[in-house]
């Protein structure tokens, strides 16, 4: 559509649209965010489910697997807990080890900026771009900062990141079919159309982009850019923000637009956490699902729990961060307490 219209800035899209300035703090996080829960583990019951979209190359067609019960974060991992874990254990991420490194392909960060204007999108150089002074700690690169900003998800960390922070907790990322169990099972706006939700007003749904992208985050949904975690409602589990806000990591190999069946083939209810993957050619990249605040309903609407996409290993983006599971309570707290651990909805 913007290819026909040719040259557009944010003032027109604006006018075309309706819609001015960029919107104030959500109402139900007025508040804060919810600092108490960052820590807290929900309880997912095992089951059958249908599992991806017909939407999109590589989603469809919609199977029907199973999964055993687990523990899931309710929010996602945010800066503060990350600072602790770094603090902890002198952890330096995979960018950060990079700064140093010049040739080096891994640890490098994929950085959004909103365009004033664009010239098409069929080139996303125009917003999106490396930059190899991005770590987490300054998302954005050089005069950035996470300061203030301790209850936002923790971005621009690699799939090995975030995997050492999960084994710090003594838990693991969620595989794949983990993760879209958690968000299908007691979605409150239905698996698909969370855009269309947030459009119509809702602003509890998700942190999605409203506006058209990628030159105006009109932010009616409560946020432009990323939010605080457990800013937006919980689905019946108790978890936030699985759909929008920024993807999220999963322990499977991506291994293409075929690999639903793959999965489907090799699952087992007692089998979700260590299936054997013997065989499969893997491609230097994982899963990462449910979309981010730069889903747009015009060009992206990939905020939905069928959506997957593939994260290169080495790789960072301001719009990737990660939430961890385990499959049996009494873990290591980060803490130390066993009462961090809260079932939901069994
Ligand atoms: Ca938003």
């Amino acid at each position: 559509m913007l290819g026909a219209l040719g040259v557009l800035g944010a003032v027109e899209v604006a006018s075309m649209l309706g819609v001015s300035g960029t919107a104030g703090p959500a109402p139900h996080c007025a508040g804060g965010p919810l600092a108490s829960a960052t820590s807290e583990m929900v309880w997912v019951p095992g089951g059958a489910f249908e599992m991806g979209d017909p939407l999109e190359p590589g989603e469809a067609p919609s199977r029907s697997v199973e999964t055993a019960g687990f523990w899931m974060d309710r929010t996602e991992v945010t800066n503060a807990q990350f600072a602790r874990f770094v603090q902890a254990t002198g952890y330096a991420t995979e960018a950060e080890r990079a700064q140093h490194e010049q040739a080096s392909r891994a640890g490098v960060v994929s950085v959004f900026r909103q365009p004033e204007s664009v010239l098409g999108r069929e080139d996303t150089s125009q917003w999106w771009s490396i930059n190899r002074d991005a770590t987490w700690r300054k998302p954005a690169g050089h005069g950035s900062s996470i300061e203030g900003r301790e209850a936002f998800p923790v971005v621009a960390v690699t799939h090995a990141d975030a995997s050492a922070y999960a084994q710090w907790l003594g838990r693991s990322l969620p595989t794949e079919i983990q993760w879209e169990r958690a968000a299908r099972l007691g979605a409150t706006a239905g698996n698909v159309g969370i855009e269309s939700v947030n459009r119509a007003g809702d602003k509890t749904a998700a942190n999605t982009w409203q506006g058209l992208f990628p030159v105006l985050d009109a932010g009616t949904d409560g946020h432009a850019g990323v939010a605080p975690v457990g800013c937006y409602a919980p689905n019946e589990m108790g978890i936030h923000d699985l759909i929008g806000n920024v993807w999220e990591l999963t322990q499977d190999v991506y291994r293409g637009s075929s690999q639903l069946g793959a999965m489907i083939a090799s699952t087992t209810s007692a089998g979700a956490m260590s299936r054997s993957r013997a065989g499969e050619r893997e491609v230097g990249a994982h899963v990462i699902k449910g979309g981010s605040y730069l889903c747009s309903e015009d060009f992206c609407a990939r905020a939905r729990a069928g959506s997957r996409q593939p994260l290169e290993d080495g790789m960072a983006a301001v719009h990737v961060g990660f939430r961890t599971v385990s499959v049996a309570p009494g873990q290591r707290s980060e803490l130390g307490t066993s009462k961090s651990l809260v079932a939901v909805g069994q």
